[in-house]
């Protein structure tokens, strides 16, 4: 039988700083890694975007009408410390104001310390999160961010998709030049891991009532077909892309598999003892995931070409490159699925199986801080007909039900995203929000909202606590 939403379920929804603040050079902020990106492309310019920081307490309102009881934001490090060093008490004050407002509107925020946006002063310096120094630099802006704002905030999430930006390293300011992408990897996924385990320790420490967790991003693999080897390079790409890193995060464990296929290709992976111990040390509360779409593995042998993804960033079906990775798996399409315009695959039951596994190996709470379609919304007459977000949602919420009905804590819902932003690959012409922002102006002042369909569809849900 089907089990309710838990009483104190957060219905919420999500953003990050980068995407929709803009006032990228205001009050004193640095710029962040994000902020260096060529801004003459469209899709990279976060000197406006949907201009938040100046508009938060129109947008707090908004979220108040649509009844979310939660909200998911960034706190921009840059903005914190400009040069990653000194702090920036206007930058404090902001997210003091901004965070005043939610709960004003009895809104809990959830916030996410880090989310791809570090002071490029630190790129710069010595390389980011390719840097262990990065960990006492992280660990000083997280102290502030709870000391400044842990009174009032419940709910932290430490680093977002540290699987994912270890993979596609353009997210959070590229490989510097010289440097072998492989042992990139392993080093920052290192550090991300070291610096997760010392902030949740600090909060923990500072904070007793508080609750942390690490977020990655989960794209469940399917296998092609019921042939043994096929299953494999299922499992394979589970280990790699998703068990690997949460091991380490939640268990201070390290995958024997990923350990022996680096050694084999003369890259050590395994981090000293002491450094497992810590992060072993720090226990998160929850699991964090964002969940967009499922994927297909195939045998891919030892002699096969190493081909990376290729994205369909053109917004056009049919135009997304599977990856080759010899002796684990290749990506295939599946025939059982539609597909978003960028080739994102469409897999409602893929929530439930998700929860399924992540809490059968890590038996913690979970969270879902990212759920959503990216699409061509069209505003006509001030209105958007998202037919296709509801029903795409719709069908997610119903199986996460499932998922709670098959016994799996589900703390909150957050689809991606509360408003429209800048999409990281495809700025405005894919679109998430509930709320359409309008950005025909070239000037870029007028930024009108709009409530889309899925404005109306969610509120529903949201007052009848889950009947969608
Ligand atoms: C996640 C990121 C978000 C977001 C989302 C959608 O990985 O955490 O910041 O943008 O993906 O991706 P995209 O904007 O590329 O469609």
């Amino acid at each position: 039988t089907l089990k309710p939403f838990p009483a104190d379920f957060l219905w919420g929804a999500a953003t990050a700083a980068y995407q929709v603040e803009g006032a990228y050079l205001e009050d004193g902020k640095g710029l962040s890694v994000q902020d260096s990106k060529n801004h003459s492309n469209a899709f990279h310019d976060t000197s406006v975007t949907s201009d938040h920081y100046h508009r938060y307490q129109q947008d707090v309102a908004l979220m108040k009408e649509l009844g979310l009881k939660s909200y998911r934001l960034s706190i921009s490090w840059p903005r914190l410390y400009p040069d990653g060093k000194t702090l920036n008490p206007q930058g404090v004050a902001f997210y003091h104001q901004l965070i005043d407002e939610l709960l004003k509107n009895q809104i809990t925020p959830l916030v996410t310390l880090y989310h791809f946006d570090h002071p490029q002063a630190l790129q710069d310096a010595y390389a980011g999160w390719y840097n262990e120094q990065m960990i006492d630099d992280f660990l000083r802006f997280a102290t502030t961010c709870f000391t400044e704002y842990g009174h009032k905030v419940s709910y932290f999430m430490t680093i977002c998709e540290s699987n994912n930006v270890v993979l596609y390293p353009d997210l959070i300011g590229g490989v510097p030049t010289g440097i072998d992408v492989e042992r990139w990897r392993f080093q920052v996924n290192r550090v991300m891991a070291l610096a997760n385990a010392k902030v949740i320790n600090c909060c923990h420490r500072l904070l007793p009532q508080a609750k942390i967790g690490p977020c990655i991003g989960y794209a469940i693999a399917y296998p092609a077909t019921c042939d043994p080897n096929d299953v494999m390079a299922a499992l394979n790409e589970d280990e790699f892309r998703t068990f690997y890193p949460l091991d380490l995060l939640c268990l201070g464990r390290q995958n024997p598999t990923v350990i022996n296929y680096f050694s084999e290709r003369g890259l050590d992976i395994r981090l000293a003892q002491d450094e497992l111990d810590l992060i072993a040390s720090a226990k998160a509360d929850f699991i964090a995931f964002n969940y967009y779409q499922s994927d297909v593995a195939k045998y891919c042998s030892q002699h096969q070409i190493q081909t990376q993804p290729k994205f369909n960033l053109a917004g056009q079906k049919g135009r997304y490159v599977y990856p080759q990775f010899p002796g684990l798996y290749a990506g295939a399409s599946n025939p059982y699925l539609e597909r978003s315009d960028w080739d994102w695959e469409i897999d409602p039951v893929g929530i439930r199986l998700a929860c399924r596994k992540l809490y059968d190996r890590y038996q913690l709470p979970l969270m879902i801080t990212e759920n959503g379609l990216g699409a061509y919304d069209e505003l006509v007459d001030g209105q958007v007909a998202d037919d296709y977000r509801i029903d795409y949602l719709k069908k997610h919420l119903q199986q996460l039900q499932l998922a709670i009905s098959d016994g799996v804590p589900v703390m909150g819902y957050y689809p991606w995203s509360f408003m429209d932003l800048m999409s990281t690959s495809n700025g405005y012409n894919k679109r998430y929000g509930f709320v359409y922002v309008d950005r025909t102006d070239t000037d870029l002042k007028t930024l009108q909202r709009y409530k889309k369909a899925s404005f109306y569809w969610y509120q529903q849900v949201i007052q009848s606590h889950g009947q969608s």
